[in-house]
């Protein structure tokens, strides 16, 4: 009786994170949460916007959500440190930079920089875990070899990490997306006051972990982070894609890159919910929220084709056009899954 009882209570002291996309109409937010910040997608700068909205210079296509909220438990404040933008909360701390960089130019010392700068911040506020990472800039997919954009932007991120003493466990989800030409880089993160775990896929080679083939510093991200609120669990997906151990499958193909990265996207769920001491089988009943990013706009309706046989009728999906950081992939998913 009293197991069951103590079950019951919810405790409003423990950290509560929720995010949902929105469309034209806002939702409200869940029963006992307040906004921390939001997502807002869009080809070009709108005008004047409020404190706790984060541009993303990335186009929705499709007639889907054009916003993404995100939801604590407590009260939010706000505040500027130089060119970054933070929201913060009693548990979560959201940060947003932006800065110009032009083609052609080199971006290793400016992510590093850039980096460095969030870090130090997220620390002095007392946030010092890193959870969730977007990192969007332009032409991500210019330059051969070790001089692509992808590798110098994965190399600057490398040395800041490393050298503010974040190893490979305390590696946030990440997500790293191509946008058009003249788009600044833009760095978003959430970072917390106590730690999430992070999970890794068994389907794929841990990304700290692929071969030098693939540039100079691997890409500092883990597959998923797993945060523990009132109970329930919060799983923040990095962006997935058809990827098996570390070599891309299905080259060029929509629908199969559809279901070899939802494939990824479900054993990184259900390996997630076993390291949850083993509280669900699987993901089934999942509550889950994506995004999907989609190299060509004209590959939309063979996406959404393929996507109809993996979301569950209460999911919603945010489309949004940007390049994949090897040229072979077309698509990349995303997802946010409480259980
Ligand atoms: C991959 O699995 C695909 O560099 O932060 C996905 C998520 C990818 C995050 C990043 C890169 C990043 O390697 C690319």
């Amino acid at each position: 009786m009293i197991g069951e009882a103590k079950r019951r209570v919810s405790r409003p002291g423990r950290p509560m994170l929720a995010v949902q996309p929105q469309c034209a109409a806002r939702g409200a937010p869940p029963t006992g949460l307040t906004e921390l910040f939001r997502f807002c997608f869009a080809p070009a700068a709108g005008g004047a916007q409020e404190d706790n909205v984060f541009a993303l210079f990335i186009e929705p296509i499709g007639d889907g959500p054009r916003e993404e909220a995100w939801y604590t438990a407590g009260e939010v404040d706000g505040g500027h440190a130089v060119d970054i933008h933070f929201m913060e909360s009693r548990f979560y701390l959201a940060a947003h930079l932006q800065t110009a960089v032009s083609t052609g130019q080199r971006i290793d010392d400016i992510v590093c920089q850039a980096y460095k700068r969030l870090l130090t911040l997220v620390r002095k506020r007392g946030y010092p875990h890193l959870l969730r990472v977007w990192n969007l800039f332009p032409d991500i997919n210019a330059g051969c070899g070790d001089a692509e954009r992808y590798r110098q932007f994965s190399l600057g991120r490398a040395v800041a990490l490393d050298a503010l003493g974040y190893r490979e466990r305390h590696f946030p989800a990440g997500t790293a997306i191509g946008t058009d030409s003249g788009t600044p880089l833009t760095i978003s993160l959430l970072a917390g006051k106590e730690p999430s775990h992070a999970v890794e896929n068994p389907r794929q080679t841990s990304a700290y972990h692929y071969p030098r083939q693939f540039g100079p510093r691997s890409p500092s991200f883990s597959r998923a982070v797993l945060l523990e609120l009132n109970g329930k669990h919060q799983l923040l997906v990095s962006g997935t894609a058809s990827i098996v151990g570390h070599e891309s499958y299905h080259d060029g193909s929509v629908g199969q890159q559809v279901n070899e990265t939802f494939r990824n996207i479900e054993a990184l769920m259900t390996r997630a919910a076993a390291q949850a001491k083993g509280k669900l089988a699987g993901c089934a009943g999942r509550d889950a929220c994506f995004r999907l990013y989609l190299r060509r706009r004209e590959d939309l309706p063979a996406a959404r084709e393929a996507l109809a046989a993996h979301l569950q009728a209460n999911e919603q999906i945010v489309i949004l056009r940007g390049d994949i950081c090897r040229r072979e992939l077309v698509l990349e998913v995303e997802a946010a899954c409480a259980f």
